[in-house]
């Protein structure tokens, strides 16, 4: 154990400048060693524990890719009988195995209203196995399942929206966040942990490759996508919007400040970008706080 509470240590292979693994790191200064982690697979846990090393400084638990929550379950309900109240339990989960393939289980904890929090690390694809699209694939975003070309835009799917979920489970506490923001991911997180019940934190990942940014980008991109309104900061109490970074003097970026730049929406034409503004402006108005 890393005697600085540092939980996360340096020697893992994640790619330079990756935004998934600074955005751990602030996930784990909110944290304490009394914490377990259940880690679904995906590029956090195949980048922390290439054998025989662990980049981990807490108890930290090896899951397949749908399970992770129903891991995190059985822990809970060992240490409720050891009647360890102390433990916190967190599972991290990439948005392939939240929005997905872990959907119906992430679902049944939250049901249970086991009080275990889920950390979403949203890099917008199936990173780790070469950029597939997932149910949080922006619309227009090329990927190796969605590819851009003569005929295709890249995904016309619309992100699901999983915080809306999370509430329609009567979660207590769900906040999104970004890389570009530690102090906001810390503070949603810690504020998390001290919500009884279960609860949801998403943070938007940039990924150097699966974006096809450069690998000093990855904070610019990850701030460019609250400053549009594309990804806002947001924070919901027993379902109510209580948290949020457009407020009444939110000036907003066009969204082609952000596309434009990343090589997985390059191609994105003039009309195309006039529909994500579009979504961009509903955004604000959906989650404009006064
Ligand atoms: C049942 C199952 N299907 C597929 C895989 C292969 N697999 C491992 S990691 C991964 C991608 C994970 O994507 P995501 O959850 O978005 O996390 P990221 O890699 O982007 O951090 C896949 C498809 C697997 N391990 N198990």
């Amino acid at each position: 154990m890393n005697k600085k509470n540092n939980f996360i240590s340096p020697g893992h292979n994640a790619c330079a400048g990756c935004g998934q693994l600074s955005a751990v790191q602030s996930v784990m200064r909110a944290l304490d060693k009394d914490t377990i982690i259940a880690n679904a697979t995906g590029c956090l846990e195949v980048t922390t524990t290439a054998y025989p090393q662990s980049a981990w400084g807490l108890p930290w638990i090896h899951s397949v890719f749908g399970n992770a929550s129903s891991v995190a379950s059985g822990i809970k309900a060992a240490l409720d009988k050891k009647g360890d109240k102390k433990t916190k339990v967190i599972v991290f989960g990439g948005d392939g195995g939240t929005y997905d393939i872990g959907f119906g289980q992430i679902s049944g904890m939250w049901e249970r209203g086991e009080n275990i929090l889920y950390v979403c690390y949203d890099t917008e694809a199936y990173s780790n196995t070469g950029i597939q699209a997932s149910g949080a694939t922006p619309y227009g975003a090329s990927t190796t399942t969605s590819p851009s070309g003569k005929e295709s835009i890249g995904s016309t799917q619309r992100k699901k929206d999983l915080l809306q979920i999370a509430n329609a489970h009567g979660l207590k506490y769900a906040a999104q966040s970004t890389t570009a923001f530690p102090d906001d991911i810390t503070k949603k997180v810690k504020k998390a942990l001290q919500t009884p019940g279960p609860s949801y934190v998403q943070i938007l990942t940039p990924c150097i490759p699966g974006w096809k940014i450069k690998t000093n980008e990855a904070v610019m991109f990850a701030k460019l996508a609250v400053q549009t309104a594309l990804y806002p900061l947001l924070e919901y109490e027993n379902g109510k919007l209580t948290g949020s970074s457009v407020s009444k003097n939110f000036t907003k970026k066009p969204v082609e400040d952000y596309l434009l730049k990343q090589g997985r929406f390059k191609h994105l034409k003039k009309p195309d970008l006039k529909d994500i503004q579009e979504m961009a402006n509903v955004n604000i108005e959906k989650y404009i706080l006064n």
